[in-house]
């Protein structure tokens, strides 16, 4: 079966790839026509992996061709991800399977409901990737992607051809924790990165307010439901700020390159689901303000 993916970006290409040079059928699908031409002239994908280039031709369309779509890897931004596949939905075939690779909560409640037919596994990647050229994409960091659905427990088969290309994953029961403990990592270390201009390493010298926001997010955690995604929240930042000593946060990157944020989706979700459970996080609470206020003095959305 084909695997079509939405979203020639970092993630998609860096899943594109893979799967193709496994020998598994890919078609990309991008936004428009223009799009489309751009690509046909490069004509392929090119991956950067440990400093060697690979570049790979596989087939392209535009979002409105006819063909059905039995399976879609959903490789857009967070903010993207509804609008994107409202495009595609009159394509997908009966039993059609989603794999949403957003980072934070919200954008994925969202397509579901869209498509109410559909399945919709979720995913939670901490591999790394960036684009350095149109259609390349260098693999920057070794990570896994953990993958759930949480109307139903069963792993699809196709997670076989997901091995047999590489792709490190595994299937877990309880994926939204999984989100929920990714979006409180992101929550404690990536607005800070961006209000004091610095690469994460430089949290070590913010203990005292990470260590605030860390309690504040464990609460959220507990509160939430998800207890088993708040242990040893604080030490697992302290832990992520120190490995990635030397980078620069997601958040940071698409601040500093004038870049739209999924702070709507990380923060701005946390936030928002502390009030709907009556809870008073004024450290998070006073972030979020920063964060907003920093973001509306550099001209980028809020949303
Ligand atoms: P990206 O910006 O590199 O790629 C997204 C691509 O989707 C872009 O090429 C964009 O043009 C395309 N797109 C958006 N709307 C579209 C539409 N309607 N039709 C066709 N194409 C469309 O983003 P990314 O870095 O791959 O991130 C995707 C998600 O994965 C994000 O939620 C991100 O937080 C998460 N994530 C990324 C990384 C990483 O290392 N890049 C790691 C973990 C999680
Ligand atoms: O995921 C991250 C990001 O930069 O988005 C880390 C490295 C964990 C920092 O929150």
């Amino acid at each position: 079966m084909t695997w079509h993916i939405l979203g020639a970006g970092s993630l998609g290409t860096l899943w594109a790839t893979r799967l193709a040079r496994a020998g598994f059928p890919v078609t990309l699908l991008l936004r428009n026509a223009q799009r489309l031409a751009a690509y046909e002239a490069v004509g392929g994908l090119t991956l950067v992996e440990a400093g060697h280039s690979q570049h790979i031709a596989l087939p392209a369309q535009s979002l409105e061709a006819c063909e059905p779509i039995s399976r879609l890897l959903l490789a857009c931004k967070a903010y993207d991800a509804l609008s994107a596949i409202q495009a595609v939905a009159p394509r997908l075939a009966a039993g059609a399977e989603l794999i949403l690779l957003q980072n934070g909560l919200g954008s994925q409640d969202a397509v579901a409901a869209h498509v109410p037919h559909a399945r919709c596994i979720r995913a939670s990647s901490t591999e790394g990737a960036y684009r350095d050229g149109d259609f390349r994409v260098v693999f920057a960091g070794q990570g896994q992607t953990w993958l759930g659905d949480p109307d139903n427990p069963t792993p699809p088969a196709w997670l076989s051809e997901l091995a047999s290309a590489g792709i490190p994953h595994q299937w877990t029961h309880d994926i939204q924790a999984r989100l929920w403990r990714k979006l409180a990592l992101n929550c404690a270390i990536n607005p800070l990165t961006v209000l004091l201009d610095c690469r994460n390493g430089e949290l070590a010298e913010h203990g005292a307010e990470v260590k605030a926001l860390c309690a504040e997010l464990d609460l959220l955690l507990r509160t939430q439901g998800h207890a088993e995604a708040a242990v040893g929240l604080h030490e697992e930042v302290l832990k992520v700020i120190q490995a990635t000593a030397a980078n620069y946060s997601s958040m940071h990157q698409d601040v500093a390159g004038g870049r739209r944020t999924e702070i709507a989706y990380l923060l701005g979700y946390a936030c928002t689901a502390a009030r709907r459970l009556g809870l008073v996080l004024p450290y998070l609470n006073d972030l979020q303000h920063r964060l907003l206020g920093h973001l509306r003095a550099r001209g980028l959305p809020t949303a």
